[in-house]
């Protein structure tokens, strides 16, 4: 028997989705009502690409979430519990959100462009309605809109390479996390060093949807000499390096966490006077031990995770939940991240995870694993 699925007409294409079909993309996911590209067919080779050489990817799904008006700095400090005080214009900075029970419901990229003018650069969950309401119900005088771009990221060692190549040599001067409006012969775009990798790179934030084939052949012609290839937000490298991923390691409907669970404590600024969503219920989570910890695993043998969270066991009983997995070469192991009973989380043994009624062995590592 066959049948049709159809998804949600508010679920749209790319600007660089042509192009990622001729370059030859096999799969997609839907990310922020988006189909993100998440692979070429080819594993290793991407892999090798973003640890060795350089990549590119469609990350246009990572939506921006625009705020703008005279009390747009009170309304983006109000979303988020890190301080944003000494925020300059022209810096990104990693911010936790939360709702107002503590735990999380996404994990963007801030952007500041101006006193009045701030990108939520959004993982997978609907910031912009949240932020629109939250805007409108303390009455402050903002504006929240999508506005049109689309990042399209160049990850890798020899990314800088490429983006200097492609932009100029100025972009060798960006500080991590900082930006910087540009235009390349027309192709309007606000360059940043950023990106969900470790391996260093930039990320092209194009504000004009209608060049997005011009500006992924551009980047495909100015990494040609560096064997650029086309790729996907990784999800073994990521797990090595430690990255968060919202919706794989938490997500508030299903698997909620705070930020001090996640390993993102240090992002929580409760001394700094400010107020934001979720402060109290973080005010009495900091104020005991959280009764889960983020930890890396190593698991024996080279299962796949069937779903997640999948339960971590230990003398018959579950001690905590895998959020992601995946058979790592450079650590030579099945690599694993989730989260643990804390009491655990120093120094647990025999612990188990269970995988079509198969057990494997399972023990604690330090995140991130290089
Ligand atoms: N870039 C942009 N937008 C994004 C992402 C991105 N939106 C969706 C998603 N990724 C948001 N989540 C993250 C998670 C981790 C990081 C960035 C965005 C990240 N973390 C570094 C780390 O954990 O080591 C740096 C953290 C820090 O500076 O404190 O880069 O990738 N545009």
């Amino acid at each position: 028997m066959t049948f049709e699925i159809t998804i949600s007409g508010d679920t749209r294409k790319s600007c660089y989705f042509d192009q990622t079909v001729r370059d030859g993309v096999r799969s997609f996911q839907v990310y922020n009502h988006m189909y993100l590209p998440t692979g070429f067919g080819d594993p290793e080779a991407e892999y090798d690409r973003l640890l060795n050489g350089v990549a590119m990817w469609d990350v246009a799904a990572e939506r921006q979430v625009e705020i703008t008006g005279p009390d747009a700095a009170l309304l983006v400090q109000y979303l988020t519990p890190r301080n944003l005080e000494n925020t300059a214009i022209g810096q990104g900075r990693y911010v936790p959100i939360c709702d107002h029970d503590g735990f999380l419901i996404n994990d963007p990229v801030l952007l500041k462009l101006s006193d009045e003018k701030y990108w939520l650069s959004v993982a997978d969950s609907d910031i912009h309605l949240w932020a629109q309401a939250v805007g409108r119900e303390r009455g402050w005088e903002v504006q929240v809109c999508e506005p049109d771009v689309s990042p399209l990221a160049i990850q890798g060692p020899k990314a800088e390479d490429v983006t200097a190549s492609l932009l100029g040599d100025w972009v060798r001067g960006l500080r991590y996390f900082g930006f910087q409006e540009f235009t390349l012969d027309g192709i309007p775009m606000l360059v940043a060093r950023s990106g969900w990798s470790k391996q260093g790179g930039f990320e092209l934030y194009l504000t004009d949807s209608s060049l997005g084939g011009e500006l992924w052949d551009r980047v495909k012609a100015a990494g040609a000499p560096f064997d650029i290839g086309p790729g996907a937000p990784n999800g073994v490298e990521r797990l090595e390096s430690g990255l968060v991923s919202y919706g794989s390691d938490m997500r508030r409907q299903t698997l909620p966490a705070t930020p001090f669970e996640l390993g993102l404590g240090m992002l929580v600024d409760l001394d700094a006077g400010h107020d934001f969503i979720g402060r109290n219920a973080l005010l009495a989570a900091a104020a005991q031990p959280p009764e889960r910890t983020r930890v890396g695993i190593l698991v024996k043998g080279t299962p796949t995770l069937p779903g997640h969270p999948l339960p971590i066991w230990r003398d018959g009983q579950k001690v905590g939940v895998v959020t992601g997995m995946a058979y790592s070469s450079r650590v030579g192991a099945t690599i694993a991240v989730g989260m643990i009973q804390s009491d655990l989380a120093d120094s647990a043994e025999e612990l188990s995870l269970l995988i079509n009624d198969t057990a494997y062995p399972a023990s604690l590592h330090p995140v991130p694993f290089l």
